[in-house]
């Protein structure tokens, strides 16, 4: 075990007993929604883990440390802080780790630290992709690697049309990472159930879930899994109105420069602003229906 990792006595322990155990990403707390709802979301997931038989390990880079399993303080901590918080990916740990700093993890960090810890699913909103214009600006986001590469199931509601679905499709095919529907043959879109694009396969079941996810275990495969749960009907939002306000966010950071890193954060910071309330609403009930789906495979798994 690396002197890096510290786990929770509650993680710890269930992972021992052979518990369910899932992993939350910290970049959605700090970067992903405005402070007080961005803490409400977090511990209200966490709940709803509870609640559905498994132990929530919420993952965090504090003092230099690789957190699996943060305390309501620690959660609360990173909510404040917010976007002064480093949005840690996996190019960032080196340093970061070194000079005993904090990060809000993403994604690809969060995979890399449940994977350390042996907890093998994770629930989350939206992944990083293959963002629009990447012909020209090669804005691919690490989280896809990192699926590529890192044995841990991930559970969210697709993708957010910031990116461009069809070539993170290409892109995950190219890589060998199976992108499975839950309850659909259609790709959702985060605040949308619908994109256009089919997923590889349709899974109806937690249980069938588990049972492919131990198949790649059980062959040696190296890499994780994409599962993509479409949010709820009555929460979803009328796609004309998101794609308006997500092109919109597209010319802005195009004429304002933004790249790199921040991309992102900028790009769901202005869909926020341009749909209102409404799009944050949607943003935690999804979250919260991939936590229950997230908590019944890992159950499922631990069996
Ligand atoms: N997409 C969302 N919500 C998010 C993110 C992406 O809809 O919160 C965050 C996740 O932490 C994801 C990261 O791993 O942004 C991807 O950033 P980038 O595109 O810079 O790789
Ligand atoms: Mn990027």
């Amino acid at each position: 075990m690396n002197k890096y990792l510290s786990i929770s006595q509650e993680v710890q322990q269930a992972l021992e007993q052979g518990k369910p155990v899932v992993a939350l990403e910290s970049t959605i707390i700090s970067h992903g929604m405005p402070y007080p709802q961005n803490v409400e979301t977090a511990l209200r997931v966490e709940q709803t883990i509870r609640d559905n038989g498994a132990v929530p390990a919420t993952i965090a880079i504090i003092g230099g440390m690789l957190k699996a399993g943060c305390t309501p303080q620690e959660i609360e901590y990173l909510g404040r802080k917010g976007q002064d918080v480093t949005k840690a990916s996996r190019r960032d740990l080196p340093v970061l780790i070194a000079r005993g700093e904090d990060g809000a993890t993403t994604v690809t960090t969060t995979m890399i630290i449940a994977a350390m810890a042996g907890i093998n699913v994770f629930a989350t909103g939206g992944i990083g992709g293959v963002h629009r214009g990447a012909e020209t600006t090669m804005d691919i986001s690490a989280d896809l690697e990192e699926l590529a590469q890192t044995p841990v199931m991930v559970i969210c509601a697709g993708a957010k049309s910031i990116l461009d679905l069809g070539l993170t499709l290409e892109y995950l095919e190219t890589k060998g990472v199976p992108v499975i529907g839950f309850g659909t043959d259609e790709l959702p879109a985060f605040y949308t159930r619908h994109s256009g694009f089919k997923v590889d396969y349709r899974i109806d079941t937690p249980q069938e879930l588990a049972a492919a996810f131990r198949a790649q275990r059980d062959m040696g495969l190296a890499g994780g899994m994409l599962v993509t749960n479409p949010i709820p009907e009555q929460y979803s939002m009328p796609a004309d109105v998101i794609n308006t306000a997500i092109d919109k966010a597209i010319d802005e950071a195009n004429r304002k420069g933004i790249h790199g890193k921040q991309t992102t954060p900028f790009l769901l910071a202005k869909v926020k602003e341009l749909t209102g309330g409404e799009s944050l609403d949607a943003n935690i009930q999804l979250v919260l229906n991939n936590a229950r789906l997230a908590a019944l495979t890992a159950t499922e798994l631990a069996r």
